[in-house]
């Protein structure tokens, strides 16, 4: 159930990608502005969320890039860690790592330390204090990912998602989908 190699693949490398390389249908999912719990959860029956990891951590614990993404290029600052994996219908479909710095976890936002197995995602988009700094489309190891970074109350939290191969990105309809290259005229 658990994909075997998750810790490590959250740690890898974040490469972003402009729109030219990727299926437009792929595109779709990758800059979904809306859940993507929900929006995963209307391709399945059942959708869980299962904890991989999750406490704080220093900076040690954090890649380069998402020390820059989160300001913190001392690496001085604590950061609340949660790092799961959703299960659909009993396959893997979505490695999700969120870093937040101890700074954010002030006042009514220290609820996001209790969500347990409740999805992140109900969190964040029931809130009115949401806003999103950017939303990069990417790879991670192969495999397609998104990095956010988002804002509760100004306070930063940085997401990032990695859709595990037997989710609906790489069902045959998104494949066959054709690549946003340009078009060449025939005479
Ligand atoms: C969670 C759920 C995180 C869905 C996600 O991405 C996600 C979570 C970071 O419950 O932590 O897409």
């Amino acid at each position: 159930m658990h994909h075997p190699l998750v810790e490590t693949l959250l740690t890898q490398r974040f490469r972003s990608l402009a729109a030219v390389d990727c299926p437009v249908d792929v595109y779709s999912w990758l800059v979904d502005e809306t859940s993507m719990t929900a929006r995963l959860e209307a391709h399945c029956q059942q959708l869980k969320v299962t904890l991989v990891d999750e406490g704080f951590v220093t900076a040690q614990r954090l890649s380069i890039d998402e020390r820059n993404a989160l300001g913190d290029e001392q690496g001085t600052q604590r950061f609340w860690l949660r790092e799961v994996q959703l299960i659909a219908d009993g396959e893997p479909w979505l490695a999700g790592r969120t870093l937040i710095p101890e700074a954010s976890l002030q006042g009514p936002e220290a609820a996001l330390m209790n969500l347990g197995t409740r999805p992140l995602g109900h969190y964040l988009f029931q809130s009115s204090f949401l806003s999103r700094d950017y939303l990069l489309p990417g790879t991670m190891d192969g495999l397609w990912a998104r990095r956010s970074l988002l804002r509760l109350a100004e306070k930063p939290l940085l997401l990032t998602e990695i859709f595990l191969p037997a989710s609906p990105l790489y069902s045959p309809l998104a494949e066959g989908s054709s690549p946003c290259t340009l078009q060449t005229h025939q005479k």
